[in-house]
């Protein structure tokens, strides 16, 4: 018989890459949107996917929806990637990203656990949680303390742990994936990489002359969503619930991703990129390079796209799109 998952933030980056994934695997898809005031907005990602999909209106804050949802669409499996994902923003907004990146998961989980406890369960977790907490070798993982630098951090922190309490106390295959940076040609683009490429091919093709950045100097441990929604699955369907790191294991610092792109392209980035204070965060973590041994070990997951691949993909994507 056909699965069926329920995905949380099924528009976003994330959410649509996983819906084409869970599809290809003979899923039935369903997901949670929220109301959009520009209408066209509103399931750009997912758009070719309308007749595949049902899409239904909810809220990680709105109990009555969830309940609603979950009542209708009975699903398998879950996968809660609804959030207020873009860290700088958390500073302007913290309330509300603490109440939808943590209360939001309590009110998913206790709907969980009260109408459906027989499905599995996915929670979106993230490196972010780490802040500037390295192991002496440099890498982070599961054992490395978690020592958050952001509202949207903390938010994730608390959502992390009440995951783990949630599978726990009430014997439920809930687990965490703690993903490190990835992107892709459907990544917002006030997030570093995709401003970075979307900017630079602008330059080149004369629309604009220069690329505002606040701190060039931290560095990602950067992927490709693809690869990582494949972990999002195989996390799923482990025998057992359980909490994984996935990430490449390699870091770069923005002017590394600003070099690449801008080289590409026959440019020096140096001769375009300003900093400007707006873009610099009242906190910084300052570095990530995530140990995904153990996803690779236990699940046999493995990332296809290099650093490279991505950001060529990316600058591809960008290209075509100036033109059109
Ligand atoms: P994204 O593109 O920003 O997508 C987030 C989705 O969540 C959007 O569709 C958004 O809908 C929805 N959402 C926001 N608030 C909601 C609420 N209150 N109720 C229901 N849905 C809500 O983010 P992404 O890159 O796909 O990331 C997916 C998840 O992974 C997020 O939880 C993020 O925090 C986490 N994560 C991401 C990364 C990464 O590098 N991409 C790394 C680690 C963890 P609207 O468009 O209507 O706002
Ligand atoms: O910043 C620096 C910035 O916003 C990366 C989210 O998906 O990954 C993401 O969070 C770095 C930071 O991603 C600009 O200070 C410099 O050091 O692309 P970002 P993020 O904050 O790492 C984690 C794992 C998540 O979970 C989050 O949901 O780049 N940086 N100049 C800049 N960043 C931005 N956005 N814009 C700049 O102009």
């Amino acid at each position: 018989m056909k699965k069926t998952a329920l995905i949380t933030g099924i528009a976003g980056q994330d959410g649509s890459y996983l819906t084409e994934h869970l599809i290809e695997k003979g899923y039935n898809v369903a997901g949670i949107i929220r109301r959009n005031s520009v209408v066209e907005n509103q399931n750009s990602r997912i758009d070719h996917l309308d007749d595949k999909i049902e899409t239904l209106y909810g809220d990680l804050l709105d109990i009555p929806s969830l309940t609603r949802i979950v009542r209708k669409v009975k699903p398998d499996e879950i996968y809660n990637l609804g959030a207020m994902s873009h860290v700088r923003i958390s500073f302007d907004v913290p309330s509300f990203t603490i109440q939808t990146n943590a209360l939001g998961v309590l009110n998913l989980l206790e709907v969980y656990k009260a109408e459906c406890p027989k499905a599995k369960f996915y929670q979106a977790s993230s490196s972010e949680m780490f802040g500037n907490s390295v192991d002496p070798d440099g890498s982070q993982r599961l054992t490395t303390p978690m020592r958050p630098v952001s509202p949207y951090g903390c938010a994730k922190v608390l959502a992390y742990n009440l995951v783990v309490h949630y599978r726990n106390a009430y014997n439920l295959h809930a687990s965490n994936g703690i993903l490190f940076n990835h992107e892709s040609p459907r990544r917002g683009s006030n997030f570093v990489t995709n401003k970075v490429v979307k900017t630079a091919v602008q330059i080149k093709q004369g629309i604009t002359d220069k690329l505002e950045l606040g701190n060039m100097d931290s560095s990602r441990d950067w992927g490709h969503s693809k690869d990582y929604v494949r972990a999002m699955s195989m996390i799923v369907n482990h025998r057992v619930p359980r909490d994984f790191i996935v990430a490449t294991g390699e870091t770069r610092t923005v002017r590394d991703l600003c070099m690449y792109v801008f080289g590409r392209l026959d440019m020096d980035y140096r001769d375009f990129v300003v900093q400007n204070p707006v873009y610099v965060r009242p906190e910084e973590l300052k570095y990530l390079r995530g140990d995904a041994s153990e996803a690779r070990d236990v699940l046999g997951w493995r990332p296809e796209y290099t650093f490279e691949s991505m950001l060529d993909e990316m600058i591809d994507f960008w290209e075509k799109e100036n033109t059109e």
